[in-house]
């Protein structure tokens, strides 16, 4: 009886929420998306189109969609942002010379009017490599504080999974946050693959 209780409200508990991976290309988003499902840094090419996987985080039941980032295909982004609650913006935190290019695409994502409602994670990625900036240059760089919707800058390296899931906590604590009314208009069914409970050490 118990265990069926108990059960029965982890099902009541679980909560379906849909996520955009974007960034510029080769900032990490595949290997982000890789390192959350399978706990596994997997060797990837770029993205020409999307990947999309179901990835269950606490009580999330996600259907993250890992956009590619090169210049044409971020034409595509918005075509992908119907129902979306969060999104996961990745920056090549090393690569400084495309972060003003970075920026302007995160700005003219977040005027999409299907994003108002959103909550956008940023992940400072690369913070292995020498000269990465730091998360709290970055939230000067990219502007972050101009953005009107809610937003948290993330430092973190894909590789070893440091910072994912910091980042995905506070995701997570954002859409428990949503009203009811608002969960149930998510639109997905997805189905769960276990994702490790314990946190990556720094490296
Ligand atoms: N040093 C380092 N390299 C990383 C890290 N994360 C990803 N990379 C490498 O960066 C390269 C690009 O990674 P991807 O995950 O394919 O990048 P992407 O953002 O999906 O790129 P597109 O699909 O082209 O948009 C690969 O060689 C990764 O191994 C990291 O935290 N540190
Ligand atoms: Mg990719």
């Amino acid at each position: 009886m118990g265990a069926a209780l108990a059960r029965l409200w982890r099902q009541l508990s679980q909560i379906e929420a849909r996520m955009v991976m974007v960034g510029l290309d080769n900032a990490g988003k595949t290997t982000i998306l890789y390192k959350l499902k399978l706990a596994q840094s997997v060797s990837t090419i770029p993205t020409i189109g999307f990947n999309v996987e179901s990835v269950q985080y606490r009580n999330l039941d996600l259907t993250v969609w890992d956009i590619g980032g090169q210049d044409k295909i971020r034409r595509l982004w918005r075509h992908y942002l119907e129902g979306v609650n969060a999104v996961v913006f990745v920056v090549d935190s090393h690569d400084t010379h495309r972060i003003t290019l970075a920026r302007d695409e995160l700005h003219a994502l977040a005027l999409e009017p299907q994003l108002k409602s959103a909550s956008f994670l940023i992940f400072a990625n690369k913070q292995d490599l020498p000269g990465a900036a730091k998360a709290d240059k970055l939230i000067d760089l990219l502007n972050l504080r101009d953005l009107k919707q809610e937003w948290f800058a993330q430092p973190c390296v894909a590789h070893s999974g440091y910072g994912l899931y910091a980042g995905m906590d506070w995701l997570a604590r954002r859409i428990n946050d949503l009203p009811r009314k608002a969960r149930r208009s998510l639109p997905h069914r997805i189905f769960a693959s276990a994702i490790p409970a314990a946190v990556p050490k720094a490296p």
